[in-house]
C-alpha cells in the first residue's frame, strides 16, 4: 500500500507540506527528549536557540529515526530516486526565538558570477504521476505547538511554485522587518503536537513565528534527497550557502539589506 494516499499527495502537491498526526506516540516522544537531554548542543547564534548537529552521528537513537519507515517510506513517495539522508539535526528553542522566513522558489541566489532566480536544489517537477522534489525535510515535533506565540511553522502559500521573488524586492525597497512580525496575506500558521511529523517541500518559502511563551520547543529534523544531491559547499565569495546549515540561521531578509 503507498505510504500516501491521494489526497495526501495532493495536499503536499498543491501547499508544499503535509502533517501527518501521532506518528511517534507518546512514550517515543518522551524517549526522543530524554535521548536530546543527553546530547550536547551548540550555540548557533541566535537568540534562545541551541542545535543539535549531525543527530545521525551522535545518537543511535537518531540514526534509526532517520531510518524509520514511517518517514522514509513517505519521503520516497515525494521524491522517486533513490534517496539519501542529508541532514539529521535537533533545535531546542526558548521564548523569543525566531526562525525567520527562508526557502520560495523563486527568490534570488547571488553567486560570484552574478544573480539567479532558480535555486536548482529545490527545483522540483511532475512527471507520469510522480512528483520529483529534491530536497525533502521532515519534521518530527517533540513539543506542542498550538498558536503563534508558541513559535508555530507558518509558510508563505504557493511559495514552492511562485515565478516571483518576495524577500529581495522588499530589501530593495528599504523593509528592515520580517514578514515573521510584519505579517502577509497568504502567511499561514500551522499548529501541531508533540509526534506529528510535517512532511516540507524545502522550495516552500517557511519560518516559525517569533516564540513568546514560556518553556522550551524541540524538535528533530531530517533531509532527504536523491542520491546524487551533494553536501553544500560555497565557494569564496558566494552567498547561496543555504542549504550547509539546513537553514538560514541568520535574517535572510537582513542580507538583502545589507548586501
Ligand atoms: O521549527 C520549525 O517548525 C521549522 C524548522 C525549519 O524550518 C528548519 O529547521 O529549517
Amino acid at each position: 500500500m503507498p505510504a500516501l494516499s491521494p489526497e495526501e499527495l495532493y495536499l503536499f502537491d498543491t501547499t508544499g507540506f503535509l502533517v501527518v498526526r501521532e506518528v511517534f506516540s507518546p512514550a517515543e516522544v518522551d524517549r526522543f527528549r530524554k535521548e536530546l537531554d543527553a546530547l550536547h548542543p551548540v550555540d548557533p547564534g541566535f537568540a534562545n536557540t541551541r542545535r543539535y548537529h549531525d543527530l545521525p552521528a551522535t545518537s543511535e537513537l537518531f540514526a534509526q529515526l532517520g531510518r524509520d519507515d514511517r518517514i522514509v517510506h513517505r519521503v520516497r513517495e515525494v521524491v522517486n530516486q533513490p534517496l539519501r539522508m542529508l541532514e539529521g539535526y535537533g533545535l531546542r528553542r526558548g521564548p523569543d526565538s525566531v526562525l525567520y522566513l527562508h526557502g520560495g522558489n523563486s527568490e534570488l541566489l547571488d553567486l560570484g558570477n552574478g544573480t539567479v532566480g532558480r535555486d536548482m536544489s529545490i527545483t522540483h517537477t511532475y512527471h507520469d504521476g510522480r512528483l520529483f522534489c529534491p530536497y525533502v525535510k521532515s519534521l518530527v515535533y517533540l513539543s506542542d505547538i498550538a498558536s503563534p506565540d508558541d513559535g508555530s511553522f507558518c509558510y508563505v502559500q504557493g511559495s514552492h511554485k511562485a515565478n516571483f521573488p518576495l524577500l529581495r524586492p522588499r530589501a530593495e525597497r528599504g523593509a528592515r522587518t520580517s514578514l515573521i512580525d510584519e505579517g502577509f496575506p497568504t502567511l499561514t500558521d500551522v499548529f501541531v503536537g508533540a509526534g506529528d511529523l510535517l512532511l516540507l517541500n524545502e522550495a516552500l518559502m517557511h519560518g516559525t513565528r517569533r516564540k513568546r511563551t514560556p518553556g522550551d520547543r524541540l524538535l528533530v529534523a531530517y533531509g532527504y534527497g536523491p542520491t546524487y544531491m551533494a553536501d553544500w559547499r560555497e565557494l569564496d565569495g558566494e552567498t547561496g550557502d543555504l542549504r550547509g546549515t539546513g537553514y538560514v540561521d541568520h535574517d535572510v531578509e537582513e542580507d538583502f539589506v545589507h548586501p
